[in-house]
């Protein structure tokens, strides 16, 4: 119990030891090496290394992105580092026809749909990021805490209602849950049976709100309880962890009993206690349980709220760091292999960078998206710019021109 009375999980007490919850299901140990009651997923080779490359790219990724923003080269950026472990397991565990709908930091999801460049491009500005990951089934990412939650249950129901074997994954961080359409989208599901993935990322934080001042459960996952369906707690720096339970949870999902074989049922338990065990389809709540290396934003200052201390025991189970040792021990990869999948994914995200800088602007743009119609004062802002781009030429409005 910390000194505000609370004893929640991810309390700033339980941040110093992220193996202090023996509820959260692992595969791989703090090494990487398979926990010796653990169930390894049964994937092939190429696909176990498919695993560690979109880490990789992902990581590359953030580095670039957060170092692109410090240039000005691209706006506010949320860093994802510490947390690709739970989003690239779980989309490795979705059919490519399954919908992702998430809420700004689970760029591991996009990694994996292979669509970095389409995306980058959102991040500098352009509107055309959040509509071409439509293609590879990915809804625009989503700032308004929780407001997704409906539209991705929504989502839901219509395949089902449409007879498409097809779910949702949504994703939102801890602070979510404190929202109102938390609640109301939880609460659909559950009694509509819709096939929705609740992916809950606790990474210790909203902004600079610990998880102890967000609820008084004891844990995210405990909440699917009162609506009637599954919750479960998986370490989201474990890979394989998070491909398993979310393999498990879609099964189940999708009314095909839930039961994938790759994760031990006695570690199946629900909140409350139930099993996994088949039959009709269930939405469920996964509670990823992770850390947020850097900062919310790039427009924040950790250090503010929280001590730098309490980062290194979490930095000790880097997601990267666990599969690329997996995947050694189990002579799956070497030093040679490691560098391929290094250099590809500075390539990779290279090409995605040039690609979204090479892109046309027309400053019209900004205007097009949030109105069907333009009201009269939005009407005239953008009057005034184009004749002020037509007078002195649209160079003149370019940083340092
Ligand atoms: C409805 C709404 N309220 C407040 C905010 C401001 N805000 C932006 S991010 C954030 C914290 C969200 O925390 P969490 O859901 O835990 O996700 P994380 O950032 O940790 O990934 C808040 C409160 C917002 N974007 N939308």
């Amino acid at each position: 119990m910390d000194e505000n009375g609370d004893d929640a999980a991810g309390s700033p007490d339980a941040a110093t030891d992220p193996l202090a919850d023996a509820d959260v299901y692992r595969v791989l140990g703090p090494d990487g090496s398979p926990l010796p009651d653990a169930t390894v997923p049964d994937l092939s080779d190429e696909q176990f290394r498919a695993i560690y490359r979109d880490l990789v790219v992902t990581r590359r990724f953030d580095e670039r992105a957060v170092s692109l923003q410090r240039q000005g080269r691209i706006g506010t950026y949320a860093p994802c580092a510490g947390q690709e472990g739970s989003a690239v397991g779980s989309t490795h565990a979705l059919a490519d026809r399954d919908l992702i709908s998430y809420q700004y930091r689970e760029h591991g999801a996009v990694v994996v749909r292979d669509l970095l460049s389409e995306y980058l491009p959102y991040w500098m500005g352009h509107e055309s990021g959040t509509e071409a990951i439509a293609d590879g089934n990915v809804f625009p990412l989503n700032i308004g805490i929780a407001a997704h939650l409906p539209h991705a249950v929504g989502a839901a129901w219509a395949f089902d209602y449409r007879g498409e074997d097809r779910l949702v994954a949504a994703h939102f961080g801890g602070g979510a849950t404190s929202e109102g359409d938390f609640h109301e989208a939880m609460n659909f599901a559950g009694v509509f049976d819709t096939p929705t993935l609740f992916c809950c990322h606790n990474n210790g934080w909203a902004i600079s709100i610990p998880e102890s001042r967000q609820t008084a459960s004891d844990t995210f996952a405990e909440k699917a309880a009162a609506y009637g369906f599954e919750g479960v707690r998986v370490d989201g720096m474990d890979p394989l962890a998070s491909y398993a339970v979310t393999r498990e949870a879609a099964e189940r999902a999708r009314g095909d009993g839930g039961d994938s074989g790759d994760r031990d049922e006695s570690d199946g338990d629900s909140a409350d206690g139930e099993e996994f065990d088949g039959g009709e389809p269930r939405p469920a709540l996964i509670e990823f349980v992770e850390y947020r290396f850097g900062a919310h934003t790039t427009a924040d200052d950790p250090t503010a709220y929280r001590d730098p201390d309490d980062v290194e025991p979490w930095r000790a189970l880097d997601p990267l760091d666990r599969m690329e040792a997996f995947l050694r021990e189990t002579d799956r990869i070497d030093d040679e292999g490691v560098e391929a999948i290094h250099e590809e994914a500075d390539e990779v995200v290279a090409d995605a960078i040039d690609v979204a800088e090479s892109i046309e602007v027309d400053p019209s743009d900004m205007f097009d998206h949030a109105y069907a119609e333009l009201p009269p004062e939005i009407r005239r802002q953008r009057e005034e710019l184009l004749a002020a781009v037509d007078e002195h030429g649209e160079a003149s409005f370019r940083r340092g021109e």
